[in-house]
């Protein structure tokens, strides 16, 4: 009954076809582009972050292939001014919002740096905690309101993050206090490696914002101008105080982590298969190529520049000096307590030597 209720929202499908022509959002030919500029540029980046994370020179990474359409479509629809509350996979929004990719470099590394949201940059730092951001968004979105701001606040976390307490908690305040929030769960079927059917019973994750009260809508994560027009949609609702919930149903082609996983112990190779075929990036490149709006010379130039600004922004977070721990604790406070301030003298005094 709920996915009758919950039909996955499509605009664009597999072979690069609109395939619901009243949901076509209203983007211009060159807005059309510049999301595909973004989405093939995330894919270099991400492709050389497994590479250096590969050669030692990060720390930990989630890769984001495959979900370049959740991330890019989602975020393309958001105003500089509103809020990102992202988990750890979430890197890409937070770069097109004005992160810099240095930056992002560092925080793989653990370095506190990294940690460190430039001022004006209207976002959250990655969430490791798994839905913990879905209650930030709330009070976020909650502080808005108060403050009569034009804002919203989206969050994104997975499928797996859709089981969590924190996850109900922040959709229920969310739809109570009718506050500016959007939460997408980018739903890339696994949890590390357990599978949305061992995860809920649910048919959908869309369905649990009913419980909230709020809007919920699933929609295909592979279609970046379904996800755009939803995100959209939701955003105009968030700022009448209606909080949606979107589902991105997509997957990530690579491991959950460089940390270790191995994906081909809990997934085939015929289901990779399929997905690719669904590929975010062939679907949208088909699209413009029937348009006259896209050529494999233009997307050489993107691959081209990517590269080398991932060559300039790895220079740059080599370049940051190793962090102390005089660094971790000064950073904990405008003013520290005496005890803290006694370790940090003793820790400089050290590093001194
Ligand atoms: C509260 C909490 N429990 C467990 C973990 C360990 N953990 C890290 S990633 C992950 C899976 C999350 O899967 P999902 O929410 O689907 O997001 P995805 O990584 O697929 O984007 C788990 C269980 C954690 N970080 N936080």
């Amino acid at each position: 009954m709920a996915k009758d209720k919950f039909e996955m929202f499509q605009v664009l499908d597999e072979n690069g076809k609109i395939v619901n022509k009243d949901e076509m959002p209203d983007l211009s030919d060159d807005e059309l582009q510049d999301l595909m500029y973004r989405m093939v540029y995330t894919r270099i980046l991400d492709q050389r972050a497994v590479s250096l994370g590969r050669q030692g020179r990060l720390g930990f990474y989630a890769p984001v292939a495959g979900q370049e359409a959740s991330m890019i479509g989602s975020h393309y629809a958001l105003d500089k001014e509103d809020w990102i509350a992202p988990g750890y996979r979430d890197i890409p929004q937070l770069i097109w919002h004005g992160y810099p990719l240095w930056q992002s470099y560092l925080f793989s590394k653990g370095h506190f740096k990294g940690g460190q949201i430039p001022e004006g940059l209207n976002a959250l730092v990655p969430q490791i905690i798994i839905g913990a951001q879905v209650v930030q968004t709330a009070g976020v979105a909650l502080g808005l309101k108060k403050k009569k701001k034009d804002q919203i606040v989206i969050t994104y976390t997975g499928d797996g993050g859709a089981s969590q307490g924190d996850f109900y908690e922040g959709m229920n305040f969310a739809g109570a206090f009718e506050v500016p929030a959007v939460f997408v769960v980018q739903n890339n079927q696994y949890a590390i490696s357990v599978p949305q059917d061992k995860q809920t019973a649910a048919d959908t994750i869309a369905q649990k914002a009913v419980a909230a009260g709020i809007e919920g809508v699933q929609v295909d994560g592979m279609d970046a101008l379904a996800v755009y027009a939803a995100t959209k949609k939701a955003r105009k609702d968030a700022l009448d105080g209606k909080p949606t919930l979107i589902e991105t149903v997509c997957y990530r082609y690579g491991p959950h982590s460089l940390s270790g996983d191995d994906p081909t112990r809990y997934r085939s190779s015929e289901e990779d298969g399929e997905w690719e075929k669904q590929d975010p990036l062939v679907r949208l490149r088909t699209y413009l190529e029937g348009k006259d709006l896209w050529s494999e010379e233009k997307e050489n130039e993107i691959v081209e520049q990517a590269k080398a600004d991932v060559k300039a922004a790895m220079k740059e977070a080599e370049n940051t000096p190793r962090q102390k721990v005089s660094d971790l604790i000064e950073i904990m406070g405008n003013e520290l307590p005496n005890n803290l301030q006694e370790q940090l003298e003793e820790y400089r005094a050290k590093e001194s030597n």
